[in-house]
């Protein structure tokens, strides 16, 4: 509930009374039905089948196969989990190129196997890796490359599969935010040699903490079960090396719960969606990434690029501005990867080669929505906004005098 602010109203940095009582979280968990869910619990219980590939587990891979048009889905524990399985499993090693604009999961699942993450620059336009900066950063150690749908908007799988080809190289896909999003008709999951999904709380589609690697290869989901495993091949018998990846019963609960209640939540996010659209319309330097509604999205992110040479504020001013009013407004992914540890050491001047994720990273904001953000909230959001850019002097004069 808040307290709408028109163009005349105190900004909470003025002094004024926040226009929202409680935070406005980016990525509040979106519920699904609560009733079915404590039934399902109920029966893990009554079974007493807690973890270890159980029934629930089954029917969630089984339900994740049907909606993507995948032969196989090996549920796991997160995605970080799954996307270190899954660069395993596809015998990656070496340097991976992977976008310098992605959340540091993705990065450090290679890191983690000690193989280098090399970082490719991003396309403003998309926010997607910009694939024409990609072949210049293959070397004789590249043994693949990692494109990451951002925001759940798919990259240029065409371009990176020609690259892939050209130079012999694997390709698998961090699906993260894209779960439920198409490509030219095609649904994301069955690009590259596997995909990555997350069903952590914050993802539209969330099993606690979760995650997924969907490919058509057999052989490899076949490796991939073992390696969740320990590499078990049956009791008393390890065939593999492993790592403890499972996804447990009551994490299944909720993502079977959560697909239940998929439609509903993409229309709330739709709905979020075309407020924020309508609410952010003609601002100056004010730009919110659209999304291709012909094609099958999730509406998970909500993200708006501040151009600081347009704009009356930039973008740290208009997240220190919304943060006082209790808007949680997130810098997804600032810095950037290449700015972050261990790579900000390993490679200190990876920055000059990366001057589109450096300028944008500086750009964006990430805004609340899901299911418990309504429209009469995104109003007051984007009429705090709206006010602030029309007294950005004011505006800029009380963030100076901010501890
Ligand atoms: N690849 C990509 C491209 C990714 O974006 C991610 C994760 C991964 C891989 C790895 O997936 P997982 O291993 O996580 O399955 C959040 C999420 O934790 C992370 O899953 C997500 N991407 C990333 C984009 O966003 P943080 O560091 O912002 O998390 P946190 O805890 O600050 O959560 C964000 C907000 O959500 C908080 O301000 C409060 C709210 N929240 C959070 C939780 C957990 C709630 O209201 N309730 C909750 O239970 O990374």
């Amino acid at each position: 509930m808040s307290l709408l602010k028109t163009n005349n109203g105190s900004l909470a940095i003025f002094g004024g009374t926040p226009a929202f009582p409680e935070p406005l979280h980016v990525g509040r968990p979106n519920l699904g039905d609560r009733r079915a869910m404590l039934r399902r619990v109920n029966e893990i219980f009554d079974r007493r089948w807690f973890t270890n590939n159980g029934p629930l587990v089954k029917e969630f891979e089984a339900r994740i196969q049907e909606l993507v048009g995948v032969k196989n889905c090996v549920a796991m524990c997160n995605a970080t989990i799954a996307l270190e399985i899954a660069i395993r499993a596809l015998e990656l090693r070496g340097e991976v190129i992977v976008p310098a604009y992605t959340f540091i999961a993705t990065a450090h699942a290679l890191q983690w196997q000690e193989i280098t993450p090399v970082f490719a620059d991003m396309d403003p336009a998309t926010h997607n890796v910009a694939t024409e900066t990609v072949e210049r950063l293959i070397t004789p150690r590249t043994t693949g490359i990692i494109g990451v749908h951002v925001w759940g908007r798919p990259c240029d799988t065409e371009a990176i599969e020609a690259i892939a080809e050209k130079h012999k190289l694997k390709i698998m896909f961090d699906a993260a935010h894209a779960f439920g999003c198409s490509h030219r008709g095609r649904m994301i999951g069955g690009f590259g040699a596997c995909e990555v999904f997350s069903f952590h709380a914050t993802k539209f589609i969330n099993c606690f903490e979760g995650g997924a690697v969907v490919t058509n290869d057999d052989e490899l989901a076949g490796r991939m079960r073992l390696m969740r495993n320990f590499g078990f091949a049956g009791n008393d018998r390890v065939i593999y090396p492993g790592t403890n990846g499972k996804m447990t019963e009551i994490c299944a609960a909720m993502g079977l719960t959560s697909l239940e209640a998929m439609e509903e939540i993409i229309a709330a996010n739709r709905r979020n969606y075309e407020a924020y659209r309508a609410g952010l319309r003609e601002l100056p330097g004010i730009l919110l990434k659209e999304y291709d509604s012909s094609e099958r999205r999730n509406y998970q992110y909500i993200v708006v690029e501040v151009d600081e040479t347009r704009a009356p504020l930039n973008r740290d001013e208009l997240v220190a501005v919304l943060e006082a009013e209790n808007v949680l407004a997130r810098k997804y992914f600032w810095p950037g990867c290449h700015r972050m540890e261990p790579y900000k050491s390993f490679y200190p001047n990876a920055h000059l080669l990366l001057p589109q994720t450096e300028k944008m990273a500086a750009r964006i904001m990430v805004l609340p929505t899901g299911q418990t953000v309504g429209v009469e909230d995104i109003g007051t959001v984007c009429a705090t906004i709206r006010t602030a850019l029309s007294q950005s002097a004011a505006v800029r004069a009380a963030l100076s005098k901010l501890p």
